[in-house]
């Protein structure tokens, strides 16, 4: 596993880590080959990547389905109309909507399975798969990149429909333009359901399921990227079982710079607060022949990414279409699959990436918590007498009403399904010692690497402008102080600045600098180095600008220009003002 620090947040649960994006870098400049071991692509539309915006050359096209590449520069600000894309993006989609147009439908993504994934060969002969996407209020781009990444890497005789469903979005692109689309370019393979209203993501696929007519079915977000030969992986356990459930590792595309990286391999669990979480995997579940590329058992699964079979679906009692908008349906299917005969396992050999937000940029339409809702409702199905655990963290649930399920009572004894206690002893032996019933989630580090990231460059860093040397306003170890321009000098070791392959800019060896990524207004300063990218990843290219990767903005000298030599970040241009040297 590669020396990565995973940091695990949650409001439903997710791996999150700006270490990814400094990885995928990594990956890049180290002289990975994206594209190596790629199958041809399947599907040839017309060419409706959008193209990569320069500022000066204006829209450039790119040929039709050649995927594009993310540059570290892709999120550059020219104008206002760049800021207020972004602006608006981020707003509605919590997500770097910016970068996200200009990367089009088809891009390169780095291979990022174990490479003895690659000499694995699977039955010709598996399962015809339907996707199904629900949505809503996504990001045009990142809807039509996920339907395309399946058409584009998923073999055409696996790959029996698309299926994508409009939870009522009110976006106006998500309209006639989408319906165009899809019947203009997506060539029949893709069908579109509208729903009448907000049914959320549970009734939705629900509904979605219901149109299928593969023999499985497989659930995706509306903001993922699938991987070389993702399906395969998938299928063949449920044509070998199929009361077997699968999820690929979900890799992590970054919600700032839509950098895809490499998830580690990791399994579902829960906290009595009913928060997913992710686990280490316990080495007993390491040891089969196949290493760390066989399937591995988990308790849970995170929700958004799964294949199963298509009647096995509906056996096993769908979802609960008592529960609304988002939340708990996860764990709900999770604990239905082990404790009625089934079982759920995470396939290391396929990858399939997804846009980690900060915060989910939609509420529900009546702004209830239906999170609390949805798991007051699986607690009282499935738990027994441990939803006490849950009741007795969250006092004032007890006596929220929760629907009528007695319909789901009713499934659970008509599968003769076991004991919350059997699944636990069972499946999650480590929920007794690893669970600490108050707290929520806890951070898991893996393995964090203490390697120095490699100097690039060294020197003064001087303003072309000015002729004048950035540099810490007080003592260059001051944490949190400001930088601006004085007089250059050879013989001071504090303006001496290294530039370093995580893009960190460190000034004397002791702090890196850094830019609120929340407010952007405020200027640059000097902030202990943290090794996530983000606000301290910098791009010094050939232009001589100094381009901050999460704010799309670029270094510049403050004007009106004062005595006082402050900087400040601003819209990127060809100005004097936004040239720097790095000069031994
Ligand atoms: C995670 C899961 C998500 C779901 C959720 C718990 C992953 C990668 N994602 O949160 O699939 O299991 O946990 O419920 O495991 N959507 C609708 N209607 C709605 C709300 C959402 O169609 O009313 C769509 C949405 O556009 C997206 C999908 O449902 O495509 C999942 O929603 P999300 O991306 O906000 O959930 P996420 O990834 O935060
Ligand atoms: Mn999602």
């Amino acid at each position: 596993m590669a020396s990565v620090t995973l940091r695990y947040f949650c409001y439903g649960c997710l791996v999150t880590s700006a270490t990814w994006s400094v990885l995928l870098f990594l990956y890049f400049s180290l002289g990975a080959e994206p594209g190596r071991g790629r199958t041809p692509l399947q599907h040839r539309s017309q060419p409706i990547t959008k193209g990569l915006v320069d500022g000066r050359a204006g829209r450039r096209p790119l040929p039709a389905n050649k995927g594009v590449e993310l540059s570290p520069e892709m999120g550059m600000i020219f104008n206002e109309a760049d800021q207020d894309v972004r602006d608006t993006g981020y707003h509605r989609h919590a997500f770097n909507v910016l970068i996200s147009t200009r990367l089009g439908y088809h891009r390169e993504l780095p291979d990022t399975r174990d490479s003895q994934c690659r000499d694995k060969v699977y039955p010709p002969a598996l399962p015809s798969a339907s996707v199904v996407i629900c949505f809503f209020n996504e990001a045009f781009s990142a809807l039509l990149r996920t339907v395309h990444s399946v058409l584009d890497r998923t073999p055409t005789y696996l790959l029996h429909e698309i299926i994508l469903v409009d939870d009522h979005s009110e976006l106006e692109e998500l309209k006639d333009d989408l319906d165009r689309y899809v019947r203009e370019e997506l060539q029949g393979k893709v069908k579109l359901v509208r729903n009448q209203k907000r049914e959320g993501l549970i009734r939705g696929r629900m509904i979605g399921a219901s149109h299928a007519t593969g023999e499985a079915l497989v659930f995706l977000d509306s903001h993922c990227e699938v991987n070389q030969a993702w399906l395969q992986p998938l299928l063949a356990p449920i044509h070998k079982d199929r009361h077997t459930v699968v999820c690929p590792v979900i890799d992590i595309i970054s919600a700032d710079t839509l950098s895809y990286s490499p998830s580690p391999i990791v399994r579902g669990g829960f906290n009595w607060g009913l928060h997913f979480k992710w686990d280490p995997v316990p080495p007993s579940e390491l040891n089969g022949r196949e290493g760390t590329t066989g399937p591995i058992r988990s308790p849970t699964m995170a929700g958004g990414l799964f294949a199963m079979d298509r009647k096995y679906f509906n056996e096993l009692g769908q979802y609960d279409g008592g529960m609304d908008i988002w939340g708990g349906e996860n764990l709900e299917i999770s604990f239905r699959i082990w404790m009625c005969g089934g079982q759920l396992l995470i396939i290391p050999c396929s990858r399939v990436g997804h846009i980690f937000r900060k915060r989910r940029p939609y509420g529900s339409p009546g702004g209830q918590d239906t999170m609390a809702h949805n798991s007051l409702r699986l607690a009282h199905v499935w738990m027994d007498d441990y939803k006490e655990q849950y009741l007795s963290l969250r006092p004032e649930l007890r006596d929220r009403s929760y629907g009528d399920i007695s319909e789901r009572v009713a499934l659970r004894k008509r599968l003769q399904c076991r004991s919350f206690r059997w699944y636990l002893d069972t499946v999650y032996p480590e929920m007794q010692t690893v669970a600490n019933g108050n707290k929520q989630q806890q951070p898991v580090f893996i393995n964090k690497g203490l390697r120095r990231p490699k100097v690039l460059q060294r020197g003064r860093l001087r303003n072309l402008a000015t002729g004048r040397c950035l540099v810490a306003q007080g003592r260059a170890s001051q944490k949190g102080g400001v930088v601006v321009l004085r007089p250059c000098d050879p013989r001071d070791p504090e303006q001496d600045w290294a530039y370093d392959e995580e893009g960190q800019l460190v000034l004397a060896g002791l702090l890196c600098l850094d830019v609120s990524e929340v407010r952007t207004f405020d200027p640059p300063r000097l902030m202990k180095c943290h090794g996530s990218g983000g606000s301290q990843q910098w791009s010094l290219g050939k232009s001589n600008r100094l381009y901050q990767v999460s704010v799309g903005q670029c270094l510049s000298v403050a004007q009106p220009v004062g005595p006082k030599g402050y900087v400040s970040m601003a819209i990127c241009d060809a100005s004097q003002g936004q040239q720097w040297q790095l000069e031994a």
